[in-house]
């Protein structure tokens, strides 16, 4: 009899450590040779999920409505008194050797913002809007076969390589105060099923996508040694799970499952916030399926006309639903080229900017200075 309950206690016991081990190996990152900051990261992050998103702005400390590169400032934190506690910025030109991204911003400042970022214990996230590189013209030539000419055996494949090694230099110059490697979520080849950029679904096939994909992380990785990287799966708007399947690169090569959805025109907020929350409610069905992460890597509402956006639209979105970031794009101000105002975090003074101040007050919200105390760059013991 003891020693059946002896038995008993030690196959509960291999039970509850298997369940554990399990466990813990569902939430770890896909690089199995992650630093311990990009795994501690992708763990925090994880959990912190459950119950919390944090919000991001992009290009957020290099400029905003009426001003650019002054040192300290940010339109969120001019409302609100501090950072977002994620931070976006695009590489698109870096490729091509230019000293300035696709939208004027100098990357060696973006570097330095990047380090300040990490030093104050937020989250780098990093897009690309590479050019064609098959025609030479930007990422919005949608020509078709420019993924199959990257490919091996294709006509640009060692082009390519080129422009990752350059991708390279970049991540590496980026190092934190012991000299260890920022963390970053990279995004490329984002919104990938909608149908303006040469790597949508309009423009390469499903093993075209998959392979461009694998060959990134892959070369990345294994050729160029960088650990530091959580790589965040983006799609534009998403219909169903067959959609997903036919396009998923493995979980060997995804940290992230995200999408983008912003509101435009006419589309009324009821409207706007049942799309938003299917979409992400179906990406959460993955992502929990597959113990992946979840996020809002691109949303808002251009100049954002509503002044209750954030409380009566973004908040709705998020409800319920665990999402590990929200971002909003660039605050670029006047386009020239569009004849609008093209923005979408408020600064003071915008007809939003009150409730923006409500918005961040939201528990479940997290800015600077919540993220900040997390320490998300180390693992919880
Ligand atoms: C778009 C716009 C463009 C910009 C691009 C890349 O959505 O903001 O003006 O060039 O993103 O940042």
């Amino acid at each position: 009899m003891k020693k059946c309950i002896g038995n008993f206690f030690f196959f509960s016991l291999c039970l509850v450590l298997s369940g554990m081990t399990s466990c813990v190996k569902a939430q770890s990152c896909s690089d199995d040779k992650a630093t311990s900051e990009t795994r501690a990261l992708y763990e925090n992050l994880y959990s912190l999920s459950k119950n919390f998103t944090l919000f991001g702005h992009q290009d957020d400390m290099a400029y905003g409505v009426n001003w650019k590169y002054q040192e300290g400032r940010s339109d969120i934190k001019s409302v609100i008194g501090e950072y977002p506690a994620v931070f976006g910025w695009d590489i698109g030109h870096l490729e091509l050797g230019k000293k300035e991204n696709l939208d004027g911003v100098p990357f060696d400042k973006m570097k330095g913002f990047i380090r300040e970022a990490y030093r104050r214990g937020t989250v780098v996230t990093i897009s690309w809007h590479l050019n064609n590189p098959l025609t030479g013209g930007s990422a919005w030539d949608t020509t078709h076969l420019t993924v199959k000419s990257l490919l091996e055996g294709g006509s640009r494949h060692i082009l390519f390589k080129g422009w990752l090694d350059r991708v390279a230099d970049f991540l590496k110059d980026l190092k934190g105060a012991h000299g260890e490697y920022i963390p970053v979520l990279l995004r490329p080849f984002h919104e990938y099923t909608g149908n303006w950029f040469w790597w949508c679904q309009n423009a390469c096939t499903p093993q075209e996508f998959k392979a461009l994909w694998k060959f990134t992380i892959d070369y990345l990785r294994e050729e160029k040694g960088l650990h530091q990287l959580l790589m965040v799966l983006n799609t534009a708007h998403i219909e169903s799970r067959q959609q997903f399947d036919l396009r998923y690169p493995g979980d060997d090569v995804v940290d992230v499952i995200s999408m983008d959805t912003y509101q435009q025109g006419k589309t009324t907020n009821t409207e706007f916030i049942q799309s938003a929350r299917k979409q992400l409610q179906l990406l959460q069905v993955i992502s929990e399926e597959k113990k992946k992460i979840l996020a809002l890597a691109e949303t808002g509402f251009e100049s954002v006309p509503d002044k209750k956006w954030w409380s009566e639209v973004l908040l709705p979105v998020l409800r319920g639903i665990p999402v590990a970031w929200v971002l909003v794009w660039r605050n670029h101000g006047y386009q020239e080229s569009t004849g609008k105002m093209h923005y979408y975090a408020p600064y003071p003074g915008q007809v939003s900017a009150d409730d923006f101040k409500f918005f961040s007050s939201t528990p479940s919200i997290f800015f600077e200075n919540k993220i900040r105390e997390r320490n998300i760059y180390r693992l919880s013991k």
